[in-house]
Formats: structure tokens, C-alpha cells, sequence
């Protein structure tokens, strides 16, 4: 398939009512993750929110060996990858307002999968329907300064999250936020995703999160051909 015709079935797929839209590509990138073996997730949330710096503490503070490529989708992109250069040497980005499968496609084509075990694709967004990446797991991200309604907000982020990752904890003293209520929020929505509440500046709390990559990364090594499995963020929880 050309790079010209996954376009044209993703505009289509972004037109419909779908709650996951699964273009042509999203096949591509799962393969390569199943061939590979490598965890792939997706980290998303509105705009600031800490992905880059949940990321940077991430790749700080895993047990070694650390084995991650990370691919940046945002306008400005350029920036956040140069801020993650400086804990692993695998960083793609890509200059969109919107993630696409067939973007992180071509990326991952450029990639040497046999070095890394783990892929992290950090794309802002949530409240428009989410394209399928063909990750393995969606991590949704909410900062404490974003406001204790942003579970409720993002809705269709929260459904497709096998876990949400509440960060910038270390700003509490200083915000109005209800944990109680955005965990409820989750909880209505999704009560299967795992809850992690942590500073990606202090790193306090970023072991719970770290140990959930790690399980999971193993839960992928066990599986015998996820390529067969057809649905998103099946095989967790
Ligand atoms: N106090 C505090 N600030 C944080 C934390 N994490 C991120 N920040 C700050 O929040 C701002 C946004 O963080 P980023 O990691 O760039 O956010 P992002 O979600 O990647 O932003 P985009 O890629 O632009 O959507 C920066 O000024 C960070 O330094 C945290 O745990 N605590
Ligand atoms: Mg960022």
C-alpha cells in the first residue's frame, strides 16, 4: 500500500463514528511491534500536560537495561525529542497536530527495532477521536495544575487508557485539584485502568509506574503472536 492511498483511508477513517479508528497502517505498525517484540504505548493527553518530562523521568529512573525508542508527535516537536536525546539515543519526532498511523508507520520503518525493547509515542490530544497507533497500551496523562475535571473531559481517551498517570503531584500544595474526583471520573469511565499519581519532576511516586511499563513489557514477551489479536490494548488488564 502507498503512503498516498493511507492517507486517503485516514481522512475517511477520521470522518467516521468509529470509537477507534484502525486505518490500514495501524496493521503495519503492529506487525513491526510483534516481529520485533517490542512493548509499544502510547502516551497522550492535552497539551503541557508532562508527557515529555513523564517520559524524561521514565527513561531516567526504569531499571536498567533500558532499551526505549521514542517517537514525539507534536507541531513543534523538535524540541521535546532534543530534551529526550539526552537519556536515549533512539528519538524520532514528527511535525503534526494530529497522530496518525501512517506517520509513525514510516518512522518505525526507519527504525532498528533489534535495539530497543520498548517504544513510548508521546502524541498531545485526547478529545478528538483517537486514531489506532497499533500500540499495545494507551497511557492517558493528566497534570494536577490541568484541574480535577479533565477525567471527565476526556472521555473517549479514558476509554480507550489501560492506565492514567497523574502528574506534576509535586504542585498540590499550590493548585485547587481534587484527587478523589478525577479518580472517581476514571473510575466511572474506565474502571479497569490503573491509576498512577506521581512527579515526573521529583520522581516521587514514579516507581509504581515504572514497575507497571516493566510488567508489561513481560505480559508482551509471554504472549505467543500478538499480530493474531486484532483489538487495541487487548492484552493488558
Ligand atoms: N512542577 C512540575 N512541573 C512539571 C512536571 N512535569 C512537567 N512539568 C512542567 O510542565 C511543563 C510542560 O511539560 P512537558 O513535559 O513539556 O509537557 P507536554 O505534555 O510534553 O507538552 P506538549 O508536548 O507541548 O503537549 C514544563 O514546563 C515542565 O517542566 C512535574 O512533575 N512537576
Ligand atoms: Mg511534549
Amino acid at each position: 500500500m502507498t503512503r498516498q492511498n493511507d492517507k486517503s483511508n485516514e481522512s475517511q477513517y477520521r470522518e467516521g463514528s468509529r470509537p477507534e479508528l484502525r486505518p490500514p497502517a495501524t496493521a503495519i505498525i503492529r506487525r513491526a511491534l510483534a516481529e520485533g517484540d517490542v512493548l509499544g504505548i502510547r502516551i497522550i493527553g492535552p497539551p503541557g500536560a508532562g508527557k515529555t518530562e513523564l517520559i524524561e523521568a521514565t527513561l531516567r529512573d526504569l531499571p536498567a537495561p533500558r532499551r526505549v525508542a521514542v517517537i514525539v508527535i507534536n507541531p513543534a516537536s523538535a524540541r521535546d525529542a532534543e530534551r529526550l536525546q539526552k537519556y536515549c539515543g533512539h528519538v524520532a519526532h514528527i511535525d503534526a497536530a494530529v497522530p496518525t498511523a501512517s506517520a509513525v508507520a514510516k518512522v518505525i520503518g526507519e527504525l532498528d527495532f533489534s535495539r530497543f525493547d520498548t517504544l513510548l509515542i508521546e502524541a498531545a490530544g485526547g478529545l478528538a477521536p483517537l486514531q489506532d497507533l497499533g500500540q499495545d497500551a494507551t497511557v492517558a496523562v493528566f497534570a494536577v495544575s490541568g484541574g480535577d475535571d479533565k477525567a471527565a473531559e476526556y472521555h473517549g481517551l479514558l476509554n480507550a487508557a489501560s492506565a492514567v498517570v497523574i502528574t506534576k503531584s509535586d504542585l498540590r500544595p499550590y493548585v485547587h485539584f481534587n484527587p478523589e474526583v478525577l479518580v472517581d471520573d476514571v473510575r466511572s469511565i474506565n474502571p479497569a485502568a490503573e491509576i498512577f499519581e506521581l512527579s515526573a519532576q521529583t520522581s516521587r511516586g514514579i516507581d509504581g509506574w515504572t514497575a507497571w511499563l516493566s510488567r508489561l513489557r513481560l505480559s508482551k514477551q509471554r504472549k505467543p503472536d500478538p499480530t493474531k489479536d486484532q483489538s487495541p490494548d487487548s492484552f493488558v488488564g
